[in-house]
């Protein structure tokens, strides 16, 4: 089973999305502040919004929905999560659920990585402009002015989000194996996304073509929505849960 997911999963989390009312930032359309253009032209400002979103997720946790998803795969590894978000919500997921429970005596092995692919990037981690090394980045950034901005340790160079903007090409293995699962998958689950943006809205009609059952959660209907075998209207952290239940009371599709 093939999950993808979009902004609208972590709506329930307080996380704004890109395309609905609450999209805009300042002003600024997401489309005029992701392109590797407005970051030549004005880093701070791009540093700016991407500081004010970090903020804001640090101070958001997985919801039901993203708990929901944790617990069927760890339960089931056939269940592969393909977000287009760069929050880390459903690897803070990954871990609530995995961790030990408290007074369980703990020290049970370590969990295994989640079958987990974030197409675009995360916003907790830096690229250098210049050299291309990538960091794990969680500090506040100061991006009252350039000279203030985060520089490479290495080289100097300008540090920027390692996220994917539009026009960028997205990870190539990453891609690959998204759309390698895709073909392969039984079912299709697409949660909160406007499925709008390429290649990632390609993923769920490749599953859908190779014969995937096509289940779309939104609280409106999109293009998806119509192609879908299943059109559930409402919120992602009310319907996920109720859709998936507890692992052993059903089963992932394909699975016998
Ligand atoms: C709820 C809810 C609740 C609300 N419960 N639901 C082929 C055809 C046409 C165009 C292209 C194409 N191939 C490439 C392009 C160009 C472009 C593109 O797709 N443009 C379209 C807009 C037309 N794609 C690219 O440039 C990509 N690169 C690429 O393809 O490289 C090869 C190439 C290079 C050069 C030329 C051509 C090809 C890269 C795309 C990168 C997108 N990056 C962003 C920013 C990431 C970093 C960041 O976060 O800052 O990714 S843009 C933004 O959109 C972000 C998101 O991941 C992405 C998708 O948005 P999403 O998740 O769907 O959010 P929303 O807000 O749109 O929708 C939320 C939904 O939730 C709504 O439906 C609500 O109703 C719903 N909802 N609350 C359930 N509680
Ligand atoms: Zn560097």
């Amino acid at each position: 089973m093939v999950v993808l997911t979009g902004a609208g999963i972590s709506a329930d989390s307080g996380v704004p999305t890109f395309r609905g009312a609450d999209g805009l930032w300042r002003r600024h359309r997401a489309e005029e502040l992701a392109t590797p253009a407005a970051f030549a032209r004005d880093p701070r400002l791009v540093w700016e919004w991407y500081g004010w979103r970090r903020a804001l997720v640090a101070g958001c946790d997985p919801n039901a929905a993203h708990l929901a998803l944790a617990r069927w795969q760890a339960a089931w590894p056939e269940v592969h999560i393909i977000t287009q978000n760069v929050d880390g919500l459903h690897l803070a997921a990954h871990r609530i659920v995995s961790a030990p429970a408290a007074g369980a005596g703990g020290g049970g092995p370590p969990s295994e990585e989640p079958s987990l692919y974030e197409l675009h990037g995360s916003l907790f981690r830096t690229r250098c402009t210049g050299c291309g090394q990538r960091r794990e980045s969680r500090e506040v950034v100061d991006a009252s002015s350039l000279a203030s901005l985060p520089r490479c340790a290495a080289c100097g160079s300008l540090l920027r989000p390692d996220v994917v903007w539009f026009g960028e090409s997205l990870e190539s293995e990453v891609v690959e194996r998204s759309f390698e699962l895709a073909e392969g998958a039984a079912a299709c689950l697409v949660i909160g996304t406007s499925a709008v943006v390429q290649p990632a809205a390609s993923i769920a009609a490749v599953a859908a073509r190779a014969g995937a059952a096509l289940v779309d959660v939104n609280i409106e209907a999109t293009g998806l929505s119509q192609a879908a075998d299943l059109f559930l209207r409402g919120r992602a952290a009310e319907i996920v849960p109720r859709l998936l239940g507890e692992p052993g009371e059903r089963e992932p599709p394909g699975r016998g």
